[in-house]
């Protein structure tokens, strides 16, 4: 083998160490299946709250099927994910998952987002900054359900946050919640894989291209 097959490789290796310190950072923080409590309809299986420079990406996958509230549908899922943004408990108040179910999660909640109990179905959740005695909305968030998921959007600007966000969250249907995530704690949000990775995992695909070339000579 050449010098440049060589090169192929040790360009090939460190692609792969990339594209598995990329994958650790894009795990989904997983929920168990079967751990629902209530009616019992609605089961997280995982949840996952990236971020870029302009948006967190907040998504969820369920067991079940799940619709935009105020469908009708029996599976419209209604709950609050909640956002403590500056990582501090000492900040903003207690999750809802305290609240509701004298957990004890260590967020101090600055944003939650609610699954609103009475909009129609217009591709929206609503976003409400911590407060006492109200919590005053501050603007509406586009989401997108999917079959058994849904996949919402908030620009960084609206909650004036850096990316790095403690979460949790509790959801159920019209009748009550039905599962937490996580059951105890909270999860931190992750960044999404930065374009310049992106460019090094294409240039050693380019490279383990070149390496075949190589050894097929
Ligand atoms: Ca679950
Ligand atoms: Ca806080
Ligand atoms: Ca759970």
């Amino acid at each position: 083998m050449g010098r440049t097959g060589r090169l192929f490789i040790v360009l090939l290796f460190f692609t792969l160490t990339v594209a598995l310190t990329n994958s650790a950072l894009a795990k989904l923080i997983p929920d168990p299946v079967g751990d629902t409590f209530g009616d019992g309809l609605i089961d997280i299986i995982n949840m996952d709250v990236q971020f870029d420079s302009d948006n967190l990406y907040i998504s969820a996958n369920f067991a079940s099927q799940v619709s935009e509230p105020g469908t009708g549908n029996p599976y419209d899922l209604y709950g609050f994910i909640d956002l403590d943004v500056d990582q501090d408990p000492s900040t903003g108040g207690p999750a809802w998952s305290d609240l509701l179910f004298g957990a004890s999660t260590d967020i101090g909640s600055d944003y939650f987002i609610m699954f609103d109990f009475t909009a129609p179905p217009d591709g929206l959740v609503q976003l409400y900054a911590f407060g006492t005695p109200t919590s005053p909305f501050i603007d509406d968030v586009p989401i997108s359900f999917y079959t058994r998921s849904f996949s919402a959007t908030v620009p960084l600007g609206v909650i004036g946050d850096d990316g790095w966000v403690n979460y949790g969250a509790v959801f159920g249907t019209i009748n009550g919640p039905n599962d937490l995530v996580p059951n105890d704690g909270y999860a931190t949000s992750q960044a999404v894989p930065e374009p310049a990775t992106m460019l090094l995992l294409g240039s050693g695909l380019i490279g383990l291209a070149g390496l075949r070339r190589s050894f097929n000579r």
